[in-house]
C-alpha cells in the first residue's frame, strides 16, 4: 500500500515552526555509548540520550509482528489489509495496549534483555531493575492522537529519582509519522520542576465533597492533575519558554533514553498506519522502586495505585 505521508510534521493538526530556532534533530551519543562517565555528562546536559542502532534491528521487527499479531486477534485492526501494514480497524479510538505486551516474548526480549539492560548495567554502573509494566502504544493515524507535553515523574515518581525511560520505536518512524519529541532543555526549567513536577498524579483529595468517586479518587484525579499533562498545545509551550522541539526519523533499533524531569511529546501521525512504540522504565536496583509498575500484576494507576490526601 502506498503510504502518503504529509511533507512537514503537525501537532493536534498545526504546523510546527520548523525555524532552527523552534526545532532541531536530537543528539546523537553513539559515540559515547561504551563511556559512562561521557554519558552522564551528556544526560546532565542534554536531558537525554540518543542512541541509534543500540538495539538488533531484526529483533526489533520480531517484537512489532507479534505485537501486530495480537493486536490483530484482539480486533484493533483492519481485517481487510495484510497484518504488518497495522491498518487501524475503522472504529478504532484508543491504541493504548499495555495488556498486549504481558508474555510478548519477543517485546520483552528487546526491552528485558541483551543489549537494552547491558546498556543500563554499564550507564548506572550496578544491577538494574526494570519495571514489569510496559507503556505499548499504538498512536492513531490523524490529528487528534499527538502525546501532550508532560514529565514522566509524575506517573511515576514514588520511588528513587534516578528513574530512565527508554522510548523504543518498533519500526521506522519518520518525522511525518509522529515520533518522540524532546523540549530541549527543558531538564533545567527549575519552576516547573518544583511546581508541575512535584505531582503525582494518582492522589487525590479526601476532603473534596464534590468527589463522588473517593474510594478510586478517579474523578479528582482527572480534575487536580489534568491528566498527568503539562500543557495542551506544545506550540504554544515552546514558544512561552523559547525552547526548540528536538526530534529524528527514527529507525527500528534506535533507543531514546531520558530522565524523569525531561518534558516530552509527540507529533501527528500522518501515514495510513498505526504508530507502534513501547516505553519501558529502568533504574538501579538497589535504589527505592515505585511499586505500582512492579509484579505479573502491577496496579499502575488502578485504584490500589490511589493515595488519598489532604487538600
Ligand atoms: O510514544 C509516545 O508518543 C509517548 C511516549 C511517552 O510519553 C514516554 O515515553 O514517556
Amino acid at each position: 500500500m502506498k503510504i502518503e505521508l504529509a511533507p512537514e510534521p503537525t501537532y493536534l493538526g498545526k504546523k510546527m515552526d520548523l525555524s532552527p530556532t523552534a526545532f532541531g534533530e536530537l543528539r546523537v551519543s553513539a559515540d559515547i555509548v561504551r563511556d559512562p562517565t561521557a554519558l552522564k555528562a551528556r544526560i546532565d546536559e542534554d536531558g537525554y540520550l540518543f542512541l541509534p542502532g543500540l538495539l538488533d534491528r531484526s529483533d526489533v521487527l520480531a517484537a512489532r509482528d507479534e505485537t501486530l499479531r495480537r493486536m490483530s486477534a484482539a480486533g484493533y485492526l483492519d481485517p481487510a489489509y495484510p497484518i504488518a501494514e497495522a491498518i487501524p480497524a475503522p472504529d478504532l479510538k484508543d491504541g493504548f495496549i499495555p495488556q498486549l505486551a504481558a508474555g510478548n516474548q519477543p517485546l520483552q526480549k528487546i526491552a528485558f534483555q541483551g543489549p537494552m539492560m547491558a546498556f543500563y548495567e554499564r550507564f548506572l554502573g550496578g544491577p538494574v531493575l526494570h519495571f514489569d509494566f510496559v507503556w505499548l502504544r499504538a498512536k492513531l493515524p490523524g490529528v487528534t492522537d499527538a502525546t501532550r507535553p508532560h514529565y514522566d515523574i509524575v506517573f511515576m515518581g514514588r520511588g528513587t529519582k534516578q528513574l530512565f525511560t527508554s522510548w523504543t520505536p518498533l519500526e521506522d518512524v519518520p518525522k511525518e509519522k509522529g515520533g518522540l519529541m524532546i523540549l530541549e532543555g527543558s531538564h533545567r526549567l527549575e519552576d516547573v520542576k518544583s511546581t508541575y513536577g512535584e505531582l503525582d498524579v494518582d492522589t487525590y483529595c479526601v476532603n473534596r465533597e464534590e468527589s463522588t468517586d473517593l474510594d478510586s479518587g478517579d474523578r479528582q484525579w482527572k480534575v487536580r492533575v489534568n491528566g498527568g499533562k503539562f500543557a495542551e498545545d506544545a506550540l504554544a509551550l515552546r514558544e512561552s519558554y523559547g525552547l526548540r522541539w528536538l526530534t529524528a526519523d527514527y529507525r527500528a533499533g534506535d533507543v531514546l533514553l531520558f530522565g524523569m524531569y525531561t518534558m516530552h511529546a509527540s507529533s501527528d501521525n500522518h501515514s495510513r498506519s498505526l504508530r507502534l512504540s513501547s516505553d519501558t522504565r529502568y533504574q538501579l536496583a538497589s535504589e527505592p522502586v515505585d511499586e505500582r509498575w512492579i509484579g505479573e500484576n502491577p496496579p499502575g494507576h488502578g485504584p490500589a495505585g490511589k493515595h488519598g490526601m489532604i487538600c
